[in-house]
């Protein structure tokens, strides 16, 4: 399998763990073998999007071709390579059995399940191990319990502020630049046709051999894959969607963050998701770079450069902590009770709700949906239906180009469906058909009438918000953010309030007709 020398120690670098700039790139020693794996398990513990394998697996190979170039000593092994071991522990076995390296090291993984089967091995292993920082995030991992205690709630807005302290970002002195700290109020317009959106720009990676591998080994996925890859697949190309981000989206980024579109897939959204959480790209080369531009250029407000900054100095790097602080068990939160199966149509599109069909459509055709149509058109859908959050976490973690655990969990179970009790967010994310109709243009050309609050052909997210809230009177009528809310539910007729939830009922009688 490896053409053999004297190795000194193996150092193992995840699929996401893609960083140039780790210290252990620094310098070159001819008697430390890097390896780079394709596995089964990895490949096969959701049924991954078709585009999120090949990208994954793209962006190693490249990763270990500019390592070999840099003259670091690299073994890349495909799943024709590791055909005989289903996991990273029975690799590693094999490895140090042929090597018998003094030391194998691996950075910290991101996700609980692959830094548990790590520590297993370790204790296991005759062979000396060491488990070092990736060297990525903007809060140390051993600092987490201290930035989020276990006895405080934990939010937002206090994090994110001392984040931009403690790492000087948009500061003046010790103020936050333009006065305010958050600039969300004027982040919230729809489209208009005020502006033109730029096409995306994208790539395209031929994956033929990747696929047809994909395919020899059995390996099922979801969604399509067009012709090409459309995806960065390396730090040279990560660099340029960013480049191309900054000149040309983040003007409109913030205004049009929340906004929706039946024609456009990611409007002024980065997508630079994938290179992060490969990481491809630092978030703080992501960050100085907007910042840059903000004090550089008149067309970029505060307004759009604090609302990008704040993804990913505050909830990128939020939900990582709440993540690790509620790791194990995080996974198998239901705090609502959720039973519902998920509707087959969320592996189809096929629905009669446009806002839906869109946002499922998308994401089969390109493993990408921008955060408000995760938010408040799939995950809003799912939380007023009552979904099994298990079932929804498995899907949220298989479609998206960038889904992986730390991230994908704390916004699915946490955000979108409030299974978590309310330790991510104070209120739960659920919206009823208005909200969808101010933020897009679906509600026009939809089966169903957003203006039809009961009845026949009323958008089922009017009668499934108010039957949502009903049901969980009792968990949630103390929320202070929701007391107008069950104000309204109550002075409604008693009449009127009986039809909207017999329009609620039939709907989720018929869940998969919708
Ligand atoms: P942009 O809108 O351009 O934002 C810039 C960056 O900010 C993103 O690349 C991302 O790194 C960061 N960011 C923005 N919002 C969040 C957030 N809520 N949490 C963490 N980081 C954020 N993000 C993932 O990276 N992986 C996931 O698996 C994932 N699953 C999600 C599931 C649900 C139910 C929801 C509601 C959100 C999820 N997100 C996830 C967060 C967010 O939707 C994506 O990061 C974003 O859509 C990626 O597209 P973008 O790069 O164009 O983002
Ligand atoms: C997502 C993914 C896939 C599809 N395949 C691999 C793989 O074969 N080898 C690997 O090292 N990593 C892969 N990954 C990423 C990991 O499964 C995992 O999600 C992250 O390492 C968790 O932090």
């Amino acid at each position: 399998m490896i053409k053999s020398s004297r190795v000194r120690e193996i150092r193992l670098i995840l699929g996401d763990q893609l960083n140039a700039s780790h210290s252990w790139f620094r310098n070159r020693d001819p008697e430390i073998l890097y390896v780079i794996a394709e596995v089964l398990e990895e490949a096969t513990y959701v049924p991954h999007h078709i585009q999120k394998v090949c990208a994954f697996f793209l962006a190693m190979e490249n990763f270990a071709l500019a390592l070999k170039k840099a003259g670091h000593k690299v073994q890349h092994l495909t799943l024709d390579d590791t055909r005989d071991f289903t996991t990273f522990p029975e690799l590693l076995d094999a490895l140090t059995e042929k090597y018998q390296p003094e030391l194998v090291s691996y950075q910290q993984p991101d996700e609980y399940r692959l830094q548990q089967e790590l520590i297993q091995w370790s204790k296991k292993t005759k062979i000396r191990t060491l488990c070092v920082d990736s060297e990525h995030f903007l809060l140390n991992w051993q600092d987490i319990p201290q930035w989020l205690p276990e006895n405080k709630s934990w939010r937002l807005e206090f994090f994110y502020r001392k984040m931009r302290k403690h790492h000087n970002v948009l500061m003046n002195g010790d103020k936050p630049e333009g006065g305010q700290w958050n600039f969300d109020k004027e982040n919230r317009l729809p489209l208009d046709n005020k502006v033109d959106i730029e096409r995306p720009l994208t790539f395209a990676h031929d994956v033929s051999a990747i696929r047809e591998r994909i395919h020899n080994h059995n390996i099922s996925t979801i969604g399509d894959m067009g012709t090409k890859l459309i995806w960065p697949s390396t730090r040279q190309e990560s660099q340029k969607l960013l480049k191309f981000f900054v000149k040309k989206m983040l003007p409109h980024f913030g205004t049009y963050q929340d906004a929706m579109s039946e024609a456009h897939w990611s409007i002024f959204h980065s997508r630079l998701s994938f290179s992060m959480n490969t990481k491809m790209l630092h978030p703080m080369e992501v960050i100085s770079a907007v910042e840059a531009a903000y004090k550089e250029r008149k067309d970029i407000s505060i307004s759009q450069a604090e609302g990008f900054i704040r993804q990913i100095l505050g909830w990128r790097e939020f939900v990582r902590a709440i993540y690790w602080q509620s790791m194990p068990g995080y996974e198998r939160k239901n705090h609502l009770l959720a039973q519902r199966n998920l509707p087959d149509y969320f592996w189809t599109g096929k629905t009669r709700m446009a806002c839906m069909a869109k946002a499922i459509g998308q994401s089969l055709d390109y493993a990408y949906a921008h955060h408000i149509q995760r938010l408040m058109i799939t995950g809003n859908f799912c939380l007023l239906a009552g979904i099994n959050p298990k079932q929804v976490h498995q899907w949220y973690l298989s479609i998206y180009i960038d889904a992986i655990e730390w991230v994908e969990a704390p916004n699915t179970l946490g955000m979108s469906l409030f299974a978590d009790g309310g330790k991510l967010a104070s209120k739960p994310y659920a919206a009823g058909g208005n909200y969808i109709n101010k933020m897009s243009d679906h509600c026009g050309h939809c089966h169903y009438n957003v203006n039809a609050r009961h009845g026949e052909q009323s958008c089922p997210f009017n009668s499934l918000y108010w039957h949502f809230l009903d049901r969980h009177q009792e968990k949630l009528g103390n929320n202070h953010r929701l007391r107008m809310v069950y104000r309204n539910w109550e002075k409604r007729s008693a009449a009127d309030k009986k039809q909207v939830l017999a329009t609620a009922r039939h709907y989720l009688d018929h869940i998969e007709d919708l």
